[in-house]
This record gives structure tokens, sequence and C-alpha cells, in this order.
């Protein structure tokens, strides 16, 4: 549809959808930088989307049951800026709008969740938000069966671009929501046949419509900028008992003298190309500034769904209480109180016991006494359940039969599972933990990424985490993947050493409502290393004595998950010889960094020979070993240095040297 006859036709809606591409015009030309393009196509799809079919009260942006709309062609952040300003959202007034992409402002060049509430997940990279919009769909699904429809009943809308259906990770989101029939899933796609170095066509020849079509989804077509069309595509996709693709037929920058160039795409600056713009849309107002019939227009909006969530409070008030708290609670992420009591119990059996267990096991165990007292628990595995033993007996499976179920197959899709748990963990309710290999990080990486950013409390139960895991090999042997994960903000890696670190790791893990958590777990047996029972939870300082010295302490052996059963030995044969060794077990470095100076060096005084051990690189140790008053010369590592190899363990572990004999002929060389 041409703009002449969107205006002729449509006046109050070419008004409204003018207010978004105005803005956005304005506040790129203010920032000098930006993507004006994105936003001035799809806004006639945000008018109608919002003005018609979203469920929300921009005046209470956390309500649980409100619909939710990602952007994740996040480039395009203007759009859902404009949009939340038009309609009144108090933490976007036009003040923010004039600091696009400044220091301080909530309008960052991407959207960001922590800067506002109501932005549900952070874009930028694309596809991620493609791929958190099917676990906001699965979330929705899940709480729907469980809470009741009168509770939980809403859709998930995503705007996707060129760029997100390029990225793989679109085609693992495919997959999952097609398998599942997330039908409150609809996804419009700026199909404006453009990205950054030209045409789509340069580089891609896909039929998206038969893309989706073949993975079970819906499709439907329309122009992107006809509103008659475009609420009609809606309408369609509300109806489908699939998720759903509408292909928006867009022309990017429209009405630009960029307009279906790739020059669109980026940040429209200049004076005379905005300033025919403005009169190509018969907009005759200056910068920044929003007629007020238009503005009332867009608040009116905003309010819409006012009376819904009222409606919706009035039955929620009328749920018995108990099922009241259990939902604020987790919807607050807050875990129940039951659960430090039922990580002690364990820790206690554990130690009477004294299991010789993989950690992948002992985790098991842990998620088998975990998940019936938390019921917002949603497991999963990209096809390595039985390796991650990440299932539990009473989770049910989570199919479109079983909406209760408890447990995701999300098949070999490491890059989909982790941004899916992100959607599911942002949605709110639902705390999500999934597994792959440790190797496989590098799979799920960007999404763990932004886990760690967003402060989303994910968990990531990453097992086989060493040479360990024997015969597959090096391509499957981990070596730089816990300097990768420990090399990122706001990321918790955890590798305990048996069952009760494992036990005190996991409600760490479950504890935090702000940080990602990895769980490095061993294939292989390991031994009991903790022989007395402590209420504490002492993973919770990062790094403790496990062992002291009895002899005159010259020595401090650091190590970490099975590592430490070799730190323990070789203690004993340096004790033997009458060199008194402490261990050190480091089950979360993050941890122990965030333990005061004093405690650190209780730990780890000075004027010790100091080695760590871990069946890994050493980058990331030089803090303990060198840093923290330790001394160059007197320090050393036990690990690899290069890539694994394809034997059996035991064998690995002797050719790479990392033994416990090697560790004292170390510690001897350097005393
Ligand atoms: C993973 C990732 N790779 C590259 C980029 C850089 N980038 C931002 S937008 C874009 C082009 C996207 O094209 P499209 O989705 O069609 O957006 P449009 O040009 O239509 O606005 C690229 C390559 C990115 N943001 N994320
Ligand atoms: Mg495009």
């Amino acid at each position: 549809m041409d703009i002449a006859s969107l205006r002729a036709q449509h006046p109050d809606h070419w008004n409204k959808a003018c207010a978004i591409r105005i803005l956005t015009l304005d506040a790129v030309a203010a920032a000098n930088s930006g993507h004006s393009g994105m936003p001035m196509g799809m806004a006639d799809a945000a008018t109608v989307l919002f003005g018609k079919h979203m469920t929300f009260d921009v005046s209470a942006p956390h309500w649980p049951n409100r619909d939710r709309f990602i952007l994740s062609a996040g480039h395009g952040s203007m759009l859902i800026y404009s949009l939340l300003h038009l309609m009144g959202d108090v933490e976007f007034p036009i003040g923010e709008i004039k600091n696009f992409r400044q220091w301080g402002a909530r309008t960052a060049g991407h959207p960001e969740n922590f800067l506002a509430k109501a932005i549900e997940t952070t874009t930028g990279p694309l596809g991620q938000g493609f791929a958190n919009a099917v676990g906001f769909a699965m979330a929705e699904e899940i709480l729907r069966a469980r809470w009741g429809a009168r509770i939980i009943d809403h859709h998930t809308y995503v705007i996707v671009g060129d760029g997100c259906l390029m990225e793989g990770v679109s085609q693992e989101a495919i997959g999952i929501a097609g398998r599942h029939e997330l039908s409150r899933l609809i996804v419009l796609w700026d199909n404006n046949g453009i990205t950054i170095d030209g045409k789509v066509a340069l580089s891609d020849r896909t039929d998206q419509m038969a893309r989706f079509a073949a993975s079970g989804w819906d499709v439907f077509e329309c122009d992107g900028h006809d509103p008659v069309a475009i609420d009609a595509a809606i309408i369609a996709a509300k109806a489908s008992q699939k998720p759903a693709m509408i292909a928006c037929k867009t022309h990017i920058a429209l009405g630009s003298s960029a307009q279906d160039t790739s020059k669109g795409h980026g940040a429209l600056t200049d004076a005379k190309l905005i300033a025919d713009t403005r009169a190509v849309y018969g907009w005759d107002h200056g910068p920044f500034i929003i007629p007020a019939d238009v503005k009332a227009a867009w608040e009116a909006i905003g309010a819409r769904g006012a009376d819904t969530r009222a409606a919706w409070e009035a039955r929620f008030a009328a749920l018995p209480e108990g099922k009241q708290a259990d939902f604020t609670r987790q919807f607050a992420g807050d875990t129940p109180a039951r659960l430090t009591a039922t990580i002690r119990a364990l820790k206690k059996d554990a130690v009477d016991s004294q299991p010789k267990l993989a950690t992948r096991a002992a985790s098991e165990k842990v998620l088998a006494a975990v998940n019936p007292v938390m019921q917002e628990t949603v497991g999963g595995s990209a096809d390595l359940t039985g390796s991650n033993n990440t299932k539990t007996a009473d989770l049910g499976v989570f199919d479109p039969i079983n909406r209760k179920g408890r447990y995701v197959y999300y098949g070999i899709r490491e890059h989909g599972m982790a941004a899916a748990m992100n959607g599911m963990a942002l949605h709110g309710g639902i705390r999500p933990y999934g597994g792959t290999f440790m190797c496989f990080t590098d799979y799920a990486r960007p999404a763990m990424r932004l886990s760690a950013l967003m402060g989303a409390p994910v968990v990531y139960v990453m097992t086989h985490d060493s040479i360990g895991l024997g015969e597959d090999g090096p391509t499957h042997q981990p070596v730089e993947h816990l300097a990768i994960s420990r090399a990122t903000p706001n990321t918790r890696v955890f590798r305990p050493a048996d069952l009760v670190e494992t036990a005190e790791a996991w409600e760490l893990a479950l504890l935090s409502k702000t940080t990602p958590s990895v769980l490095a777990l061993s294939r292989q047996n390991l031994p009991a290393v903790r022989k007395t029972h402590t209420a504490r939870n002492l993973v919770s300082l990062g790094a403790y004595v496990l062992k002291d010295a009895v002899a005159k302490r010259r020595v401090i052996l650091m190590a970490t998950g099975s590592e430490v059963e070799i730190a323990l030995k070789a203690r004993d044969l340096l004790e033997a010889e009458g060199i008194g060794a402490r261990v050190v077990s480091m089950p979360c470095m993050e941890l122990f960094a965030a333990q005061d100076a004093a405690y650190r060096r209780k730990v780890l005084p000075a004027g010790s020979v100091r080695v760590a051990i871990e069946a890994g690189v050493r980058m990331g140790w030089d803090r303990w070993l060198l840093g923290e008053r330790g001394r160059e010369g007197k320090e050393g590592f036990i690990g690899m240095t290069g890539f694994g190899a394809s034997a059996p363990a035991d064998r690995l572990y002797a050719e790479f040297g990392i033994t416990a004999e090697a560790t004292m002929a170390l510690v001897k060389s350097l005393l």
C-alpha cells in the first residue's frame, strides 16, 4: 500500500504509525547513530499489533498475565522506545527519547531488559529474541496448565528481521516451537528484503514460508503497511492451533530517499532527507513534537488493558491464600523455605553414606530431592538426558498433550535450549535448567552470555567436564571451557568435587535471582571428599580448607571437581615425607573472589608454595597462584596445555601428567 492511499484511507492509523517513524528519525538524528529503517518499516505492523491485539497495561509492566512483546530485531530499538513513550510508560518520558543512546539513558542502543520494566528481554544479537520468545511461549503453556487459564493465558509476539531468520538459532527456535505446537507464539517477520550489505538475495534464497511450514507452523502473508491486512493476518494467526509466522512485506525506511536500500538500515541523519521524509508523511511538527490527539490515541492504547488487568487482579485475589503466596513467590524467583532443609538433609545422608559417585549422578540425586520441593523447576537436555542426568522421576515430559510436564526434550539444539531457558526465566514463574556436555558450552555460548548480561538465573548442567570423559576424545573434552565461563561477567562457575559440594552448588544456583550458574560435572566416579557434616554451605565461600597440613605447612594445593581427589592424594604423599600440605577445594572462584580479603588470606596465606590442579587450561588461576600474595617461581599448575585425546580416562590423566605423583614432583621442584 502506498503512502498516499494509506494517508487517505486510514488517517488515524497513519498518524499513530507516523509518530513512531518521526520519533525514530528525530532520536537517531539527535544521537547521530542508530537504526532508522526498521522502525520506519514496521511502524504499521506495530501500530496494529499494539492498537488492536496486545493485552497489557502500560501502568503495570510486570502484570504476570500480560501479552509479551519481543523485538528480536533489536537494532530497531527506537520502535519499542517510541511505543513505550507514546503509550505513556512513565519510564519513557520524551527526555529519554531525546537522550537515545546516551550515557545513563534507558534508551540504550539495543533494548536492555534490565534498564526498563517493559522490556522483556535484551536483544541485538540477531535471532536471540526469537529463541527467547519460544521460551516465553513454553513458560506460558506450562503455567496455564498449572494455574489455569483464568490466571495465565496470554500470547507472545515477536518481531524478527531477515537477519534473525538467517541466524542458525532461528532454525532451532522454529523446530522447538513447531514440535511443541506453541500456538500462542506469533512471529511477525519484517520482510523487507534488505540487510546491511544490500539485498537479502546477495546471500540467501530461502523460502521462509516453506521453512516454517515444514516444521509445523502456520504461515500467513500480508502487506506490512496495510492496517486491514495486518489485522486480518494477526487474527488468523491467533486462531491457529500452531505457532504462526506472518510475513509482513515491508519497505525499509518507508517514505525516505533511502527506502528499499541498505542505506535505510542504519542512521538516517541527513537534515534534508529528514525534512523531505516529513513532507512525504505530511507531518509538519517540529522535532520530537507529537500532536496531542495522536499522543492521546496512543495513551488510550496503553490503558486499554487496564480493565482486563483489574479483572485479573480480582480473580487472583479470589485464589486461596496459599496458592497466591506460591504464585507470588515463584514469580519473584524466591526459593521455598524448605529448600535449605532439603539440601541439608541430603548433605547429612551423603556424609553418612560417602558414595563414590560421578558429580553428574550427584546432581541427579540433588534434583530428585529439589524438584518435588520446587514445582517451578523445568528441566531439560539437548538430547543427552541419560548422560546429563537431568531428568527426575516426578517431572513428566512437556509436550502438546502434557502441558504440565516439567521436562523438555530440546533435541540437539544447545543454542536454542539456552535461549529458550532465558525466555522461561524472564517470563517468570519458572526456574529453568538444562544440560549438555561442557564442551558444547560453545554451542550455547551466545545465549549463556545473555543470561549473564540480563541477569537471568538459568542453571547450565554441563557434564563430562574434562578429559575424564575418556574415549570420546578431544572433540568432546573441554579444556578451555571453564576459563571461558569464568571470564564471563555475572556468571558463577561451580565445579563440585562430590555429592556434598554438588548439593551446595545447586542450592546456591537456585538461591540466585540474578546470576546464571554453570555446573561443571564429571562423567567419571569420584570419591566423597567431605567427610564431616556442616550445616553451613561451604561452597558459598567459593574456596575453603578441605584438609589442612599436619606437618609445618609449606605447600597449598588448590583443586576443583575431579582433581580434588588428586590433591588429597598428593597431600598424603607429601605429608608422608614430612612436607606439610594444605588442600583447598575451590568449587567457585567467583564466590571466593567475593569473600573479604581476611577470609581469602586465611585460606591462602602467604609463604607457601602454591600448586593448582585442574584438568583444564591454566587461564584464570593466576590470581590465586600469583596475584594474591603468591610468589612467582613458587607456584605451579597441573592441568592441560593443549587438547586431550581418545583413551580411557585413567590413561589420559597419566599421559597428561595430572596425577598425585606429578603434583608431588612439581611441588618438590618448587620447594
Ligand atoms: C548475531 C549478529 N550478527 C550481526 C549483527 C550486526 N547486524 C545488526 S543488524 C544486521 C542486519 C540485519 O538485517 P535485517 O534483520 O534484515 O534488518 P534490517 O536491515 O531489515 O533492519 C546486522 C548484520 C548482529 N546484531 N547480531
Ligand atoms: Mg531486512
